[in-house]
């Protein structure tokens, strides 16, 4: 069921490349048409038009859009006692890796009395979305708060659709999930409807306030994505994911029952999940194709994965050699990256394009999924190229302090002033002269 191209023999440029890799697309302009007017009316009927859309999608009308904090508590008290001890580990290994992440200012002195300091200041609120849909998504939950909470930042609420199954309230294991990690601001909304209702903010219908936040993250689905596009000029957002991938660079030392289950693992997601095998080796891509026809017969999203595998955003890749595989996932980029060869940890320094990257046999895509330590919100689409997972970073400004003295100022201002009336720009030189009584000089 995996389409097959076959690049032996041929040399081609990443360009090249990157045309014949297979690779799926989400074409969010298609929905904007459809997602405009919720932004529209979010921003200005606000909570009244969140939860008509949440009426029309979601089929449930929460009583107030803020999940009450003892809603929070108790799904965390009847949370399954494995489900708590698994998700406290993931925290706990997240915390761990993010921590080790927080950056310290850094000051240069330039020259003597000229100093430069790099401020790194956290986002003030933070909102994160979680996804209903095809999966419950507690582990994004740790994925986005962890970073967020070691970054410092100070506000942090979380939005997931209302479920009509639970009363009208996020999913339980969501809400436990934020309880565990401290976020007690819940809001019951999903969809494009709740990316518009973080970037303008409202009232409830028990008149608090629902304060607008300066960033979002977290996954969603097209709709969310696009809603995303639309509020970019009031808030900041992490990135547009599209749906999730796995490559797997191979040759025939690996296992193909892990190769495949690997690939099964990540086409769960979604009917659009890419999951790609790079293979030197005919013999060894055989085996995998099938372990994977056996592997998914028994498997629970059967049809789901049938359908990732067969679409044209997944197949197998034959190279000549592993070298010739390095260059291959280079070019395509993979949000997630397994290396399963010969002295992996040797082929996989010389990666330099994936999201993330896991060595050899026993670093799955879905150990980084759950508990590795590592964080799952990763880039996709080829992005990987030039932007990185999510990190304690992404939720850090670095400010400049610039903190020059008389004398420093003096030193250097011939050279402002030069440069100021090259630009024609000759104010910018008097800001500096008119210090030293020449006010006019840089004319
Ligand atoms: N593989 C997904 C994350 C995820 N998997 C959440 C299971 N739950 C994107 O990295
Ligand atoms: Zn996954």
């Amino acid at each position: 069921m995996l389409a097959r191209t076959d690049l032996r023999g041929s040399t081609l440029s990443t360009a090249m490349l990157r045309r014949v890799l297979p690779r799926g697309g989400t074409d969010i302009e298609s929905v904007l048409g459809t997602v405009t007017p919720v932004v529209q009316a979010i921003r200005e009927r606000g909570v009244a038009a969140a939860l008509d859309y949440g009426e029309t999608f979601d089929h449930v009308r929460p009583a107030t859009v803020r999940v009450p904090s003892d809603r929070i508590i108790a799904a965390r008290d009847s949370l399954d006692p494995q489900v708590r001890a698994a998700l406290i580990e993931s925290i706990d290994r997240a915390r761990v890796v993010h921590s080790a992440q927080r950056r310290t200012d850094v000051r240069t002195d330039v020259v003597p009395g000229g100093a430069v300091t790099e401020r790194w200041i956290p986002v003030s609120r933070v909102g994160l979305y979680v996804p209903g849909g095809n999966a419950v998504y507690p582990s994004s939950v740790v994925m986005n708060v962890v970073p967020a909470q070691e970054a410092g930042v100070g506000s942090i609420v979380v939005t997931s659709p209302p479920q009509a199954d639970f009363g009208g309230w996020p999913h339980p294991t969501v809400l436990a999930a934020c309880a565990l990690l401290g976020v007690d601001e819940v809001w019951a909304v999903g969809g494009a409807q709740s990316i518009a209702l973080l970037a303008y903010g409202g009232t409830d219908t028990d008149g608090t306030e629902l304060e607008p936040v300066d960033m979002i993250t977290g996954p969603g689905n097209i709709y969310v994505t696009a809603a995303k596009r639309l509020c970019r000029s009031v808030v900041g957002i992490d990135s547009e994911a599209g749906p999730t991938e796995i490559a797997i660079l191979a040759d025939d030392s690996a296992d193909p029952a892990f190769v495949a289950a690997d690939l099964i693992s990540q086409a769960e997601h979604d009917v659009l999940a890419a999951s790609v095998l790079v293979t030197d080796s005919e013999p060894f891509a055989d085996a995998v194709e099938a372990a994977v026809a056996e592997q998914v017969e028994s498997t629970k999203h059967r049809e789901r994965v049938l359908a990732a595998l067969s679409g044209s955003q997944s197949g197998v890749v034959l190279v000549d050699d592993v070298d010739a595989g390095v260059d291959v996932v280079n070019a395509y980029a993979a949000e997630h990256l397994e290396v399963q060869t010969r002295s992996a940890a040797d082929v996989a320094a010389r990666v330099r394009n994936a999201g993330a990257v896991f060595v050899g046999a026993y670093s799955p895509v879905s150990l980084g999924d759950y508990c590795a330590g590592s964080n799952h919100v990763l880039p996709t689409s080829g992005s990987a190229r030039y932007s990185s997972g999510l990190s304690v970073q992404t939720f850090l400004k670095g400010v400049h302090v610039i903190d020059y003295d008389e004398q420093a100022l003096q030193g250097v201002s011939g050279h402002v002033v030069a440069l100021s009336s090259a630009e024609d720009l000759p104010a910018h030189g008097d800001a500096v002269t008119v210090r030293f009584g020449r006010a006019g000089a840089g004319r």
